[in-house]
């Protein structure tokens, strides 16, 4: 029997069945091979058949060894998250590599070197744990950085701005969004009546909205996406001296999106798409990685902003403030066990170390209470920082006792502090935790800053600041979403909001929905400051010319030309990216050659979406064939309206004629393999006028 102290993690065995109990904080580990016993440690003869009165007849109460099976099985569940319930968690490690010890003396930031333990976890917000993982929403970027000084969780966002100012809305948004309470739906969707009338009536969630209307909410992959601390925190250096600091994850794979009309189609072909994404790189070693910068700032330069950084509904651009980068993220491991690991890990803003401490943004405020309180329910208890993936890396030493499942054994008989009694207890340091020295005055008040009621200018200069493709899809999302509310007040509030943002997007917006009156109207009745464009807030601009980490498609069936399959497989491999070989059937193919390939996926089952671009490789008999398989061409069809990239060669090209395919520069010959791996590393931008119209 192997003893191990962390449970699961410590086991090393990957393939081994292996049961923990928890023992006074032993861990017993039953490895593979072992007898099959019952929770009390009773070996078990028969795991096939309950205990009967005889062969045919009632099963009897005194089986134990039932009941205990099933009791367990019943309660296997716990609540799932009231929001960010389906999540994907990977473990990983962050490395600083530019010290902050000028304005911190967290040893995290300080450490040039040192790399940190991290567990992070992406989610959708809206949805439940089953759902979908590409649904048009805000993704979650939580990261639990297990310092030597504790537990660090930086629990942001992929999007720098939230929908409200103050805490006391989430409630009330998060009902909006879920699915509507007397119906049981829409699931994971904001394109419902409920969603659109809070927002309509909540002018503070402008920006967030521009931002969730832009393909920020349909991205490719876990792998590439940024993640914002959102809210303004505080680092405080030796002195207690203190500066103003917002967090960035940067993917050093660069942004990228999907497009709308292929995002609902993988929802269908494959419900796990960023969880399998994220699972298969780490498995191939692949392993995605971040840079973390930061935005550092004082009291004084705040002041002069033309917004207030409390307020969550705004970001400072980086021309304003630039990006400093300190450090990496590099994810590496995937969990052994889903349910101990990402299903229980439990994040709360407020877990931070000495040297960071939080800004007075009231909805940061909030969520310093709210975390903590949402674990009590979901855990069941407050010994939930005892589950291995919760528990700090560092040691940790209190008079706090007892519990629902207490899993420590703590001797002696002083539980109390100070005290005179013991002399090895735990007692208050000088390198502890310390809050900024702030001078707080004013009247108590239910009261919002005047500096908070802004709501248009941000958003403005994030719509002005994208490309002219960005704008159309942002047009676009908003004229499916509304079009999708059944009362036409809230689709004309909307509008109307979008009037002070900008012109040309309320028009287009109402042409798309068939309002008559209000593109006439003047742009707008209330000041909004002219901020200049920000091209960081693109993602087409933040897009990186490349293949790596990015997966191509190959159709082909029997008969197809051996040497053009080798040479793209050659130059995807040596571009960085993944390949799955598509057929008919699944099994092999016998190539031009009579030699045999191995087929990953099955043409009706493996569709072009779950690709970034597409090679058709086929003899003619074998094209003239697939001309009447649905599923070959809408392979086809889809890869050219989601604006990939693709290959053919001259077999291939009936296929490609009954698509629908038009030559253009991103349809390329198979046997030009450095064209087709060039066109490959972005969409083409330039078809999407020929293959859909746009708001
Ligand atoms: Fe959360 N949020 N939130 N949130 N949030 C939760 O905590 C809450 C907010 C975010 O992978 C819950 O453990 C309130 C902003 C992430 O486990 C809950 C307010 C941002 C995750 C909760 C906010 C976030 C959560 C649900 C307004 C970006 C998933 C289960 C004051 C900066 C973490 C849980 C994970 C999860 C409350 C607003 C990010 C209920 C009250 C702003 C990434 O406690």
């Amino acid at each position: 029997m192997a003893k191990t102290k962390d449970g699961a993690n410590g086991s090393g065995k990957k393939n081994g069945q292996s049961t923990s109990v928890g023992n006074g904080g032993e861990w017993h580990q039953q490895s593979h091979g072992a007898a099959l016993s019952t929770n009390q440690g009773v070996p078990v003869s028969d795991n096939q058949n309950s205990l009967r009165a005889h062969a045919r007849g009632p099963t009897l109460l005194e089986d134990f060894i039932l009941r205990e099976k099933i009791t367990h099985f019943d309660h296997e569940r716990i609540p799932e998250r009231i929001v960010h319930a389906r999540g994907t968690g990977v473990h990983g490690y962050f490395e600083l590599t530019e010290s902050l010890a000028a304005y911190t003396n967290a040893n995290i930031l300080t450490e040039v070197g040192q790399q940190t333990p991290v567990f992070a976890r992406f989610s959708t917000v809206a949805g439940g744990s089953g759902s979908a993982d590409t649904p048009r929403d805000v993704r979650g970027f939580a990261v639990k950085l297990y310092t030597k000084e504790g537990n660090w969780d930086l629990v942001g966002n992929n999007i720098p701005v939230f929908f409200i100012q103050d805490a006391i809305k989430f409630p009330d948004l998060v009902h909006a969004v879920k699915m509507e309470p007397d119906r049981g739906f829409p699931q994971a969707a904001t394109a419902h009546d409920t969603f659109w009338d809070f927002i309509s009536l909540t002018p503070e969630s402008m920006h967030m909205v521009m931002w969730a209307m832009s393909d920020r909410t349909l991205p490719r992959s876990l792998r590439m996406m940024e993640g914002f601390g959102v809210h303004s925190f505080r680092l405080l250096n030796e002195d207690g001296q203190p500066t103003f600091v917002k967090f960035h994850w940067r993917p050093t794979l660069g942004l990228q999106s999907t497009v709308w009309d292929e995002t609902v189609k993988i929802a269908g072909a494959d419900p796990d798409f960023h969880r399998r994404d994220m699972f298969e790189a780490i498995s191939a070693g692949r392993f995605p990685e971040w840079e973390l910068a930061v935005q550092l700032f004082t009291e004084k330069q705040a002041d002069a902003f033309p917004f207030d950084h409390l307020d969550a509904t705004k970001l400072i651009p980086e021309e304003l403030i630039p990006l400093k980068v300190i450090g990496r993220m590099v994810l590496n491991r995937w969990p052994d066990n889903f349910f101990a690991e990402t299903e229980q890990v439990a994040f709360c803003p407020s877990h931070v170390v000495p040297g960071i401490d939080f800004s007075n943004d009231p909805l940061l405020q909030g969520r310093l209470f709210s975390y903590l309180d949402t674990q009590l329910s979901r855990l069941g208890s407050p010994n939930f920082h005892q589950i291995p993936v919760n528990a700090p890396k560092c040691p940790f030493a209190n008079q706090q006792r007892d519990g629902h499942m207490q899993m420590a054994q703590p001797r002696g008989r002083v539980a109390y502090e100070p005290n005179s009694l013991s002399t090895d207890g735990p007692r208050e340091s000088l390198a502890g935790f310390r809050s900024a020295d702030t001078h707080e005055s004013g009247s108590k008040a239910r009261i919002r800053a005047e500096s908070f009621s802004d709501h248009y200018s941000q958003p403005r200069q994030f719509y002005i600041s994208q490309s002219a493709v960005e704008q159309a899809h942002m047009a676009s999302a908003l004229v499916f979403e509304l079009s999708k509310v059944e009362h036409p007040h809230i689709r004309a509030a909307v509008v109307g909001h979008l009037r002070h943002i900008d012109a040309d997007l309320a028009r287009r917006v109402a042409t798309g929905l068939g309002m008559e009156g209000l593109p006439d109207l003047p742009p707008t009745t209330v000041p909004v400051q002219q901020f200049d464009p920000s091209p960081a807030l693109q993602i087409i601009g933040k897009m990186k010319a490349t293949l790596e980490g990015r997966a191509i498609g190959l159709l082909v069936a029997d008969g197809s030309e051996r040497g053009a399959i080798d040479a793209l497989i050659a130059a995807i491999g040596k571009a960085g990216a993944s390949h799955k070989v598509i057929a008919p059937r699944i099994g092999q193919v016998t190539l031009s050659d009579k030699s045999r390939l191995k087929v990953d996926g099955q043409l009706a089952g493996t569709p072009s979406v779950l690709f970034d671009a597409v090679a058709v490789v086929l003899s003619a008999d074998a094209a003239s064939v697939l001309c009447t398989e649905a599923a070959a061409v809408d392979f086809v069809r889809d890869a050219f309206g989601h604006l990939k990239a693709i290959a053919a060669d001259s077999g291939a090209q009936q296929l490609l004629k009954k698509a629908g395919v038009v030559k253009d520069d991103g349809v390329v010959d198979a046997d030009d393999v450095r064209r087709f791996v060039t066109a490959a590393k972005s969409r083409q931008w330039a078809r999407e006028k020929s293959v859909r119209t746009l708001a």
